[in-house]
């Protein structure tokens, strides 16, 4: 009737293309950073939110958003992340009405696309949680480990060996930085478009320990430009792991496909939905 009162706004899938279309815009326009990107680090924001679930209690993964608050937010895995939330808060002032918890995730998919990856499709229903609700320090990877610890750490997430090695192929994208996790350089030349060469160069490269007086890395043999990290060098070491590696090297589409699934499983741990429906977002041209 005419005097009930304003009915809440319920947002379709174009208005959360919408969203994508502006996350997109302006990762096409602020190019002023690392290698050209915010794209590589709205990844890792995404990732670090959903990488906190732990499926015997439920707590923590995508829902929440709550690495918005100390202490969640001075962990130090999430050293950095700062940069991406915060070029995420004029997207946020522009659709009030998503969730961060949704923005995250949706920004992580839209990277993906937009640096060249598979399609992610992403479906909404997070809910923002308060200061109470921020996880433990050390549920996320550290990356002077061995493969039992991403076993580990990534069995408390629900995932299997295959699904893991999927996952860390995201460091085709981005960069360590050395004012962050004290790491230093890119996994690989091309470093802002999602490819399998992480896999391939992990495969065929020669790595070396790099000799400096940071944290221990490595480094290819024959440029000494790129780098590995120990866990990177586990996926090798192990043989249920480096199966996966060698299939992902040798085949792009395959990488693709798989790593579409498992990144949509990463960004929906924790959340229960109420559509079953997910969104396949445009990407832009
Ligand atoms: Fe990662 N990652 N990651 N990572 N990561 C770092 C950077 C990125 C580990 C450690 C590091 C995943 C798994 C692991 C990205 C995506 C994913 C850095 C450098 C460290 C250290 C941070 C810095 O200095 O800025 C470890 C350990 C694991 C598992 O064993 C998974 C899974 C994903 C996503 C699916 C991306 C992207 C980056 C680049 C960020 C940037 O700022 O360029």
């Amino acid at each position: 009737s005419a005097s009930s009162p304003k009915k809440p706004f319920v947002p379709t899938q174009a208005d959360y293309q919408k969203v994508y279309d502006a996350v997109a815009a302006r990762l096409a326009n602020d190019t002023d950073y690392d290698d050209g990107s915010y794209g590589p680090v709205l990844v890792r924001l995404a990732w670090h939110a959903s990488g906190t679930y732990d499926k015997e209690t439920g707590t923590g993964g995508s829902n929440g958003a709550t690495m918005r608050f100390a202490p969640e937010s001075d962990h130090g895995a999430n050293a950095g992340l700062k940069t991406a939330r915060d070029f995420l808060e004029p997207i946020k002032a522009q659709f009030p009405w998503i969730t961060y918890s949704d923005l995250w995730t949706l920004a992580g998919a839209c990277a993906i696309q937009e640096l060249g990856g598979p399609t992610i499709p992403w479906r909404p229903g997070r809910e923002d949680r308060d200061v109470a609700a921020c996880t433990p320090d050390g549920r996320l990877p550290d990356a002077a480990k061995d493969q039992r610890h991403i076993r580990d750490i990534f069995s408390r997430m629900g995932f299997d060996d295959r699904e893991m090695v999927a996952l860390i192929g995201a460091h085709a994208l981005g960069r360590c930085h050395t004012d962050r996790s004290g790491f230093d350089g890119p996994w690989n030349f091309s470093p802002t478009v999602f490819t399998n060469e992480f896999f391939r160069l992990l495969a065929e490269e020669n790595w070396i320990q790099k000799k400096w007086n940071g944290p221990k890395q490595f480094t290819d043999k024959s440029t000494g430009t790129l780098m590995m990290l120990p866990t990177d060098m586990a996926l090798m070491k192990d043989k249920g792991f480096k199966k996966h590696v060698e299939r992902y090297a040798k085949d792009s589409d395959v990488f693709f496909k798989e790593f579409s699934d498992v990144f949509v499983k990463l960004l929906e741990l924790g959340v229960r939905f109420k559509t079953e429906d997910r969104f396949v977002f445009k990407t832009s041209e």
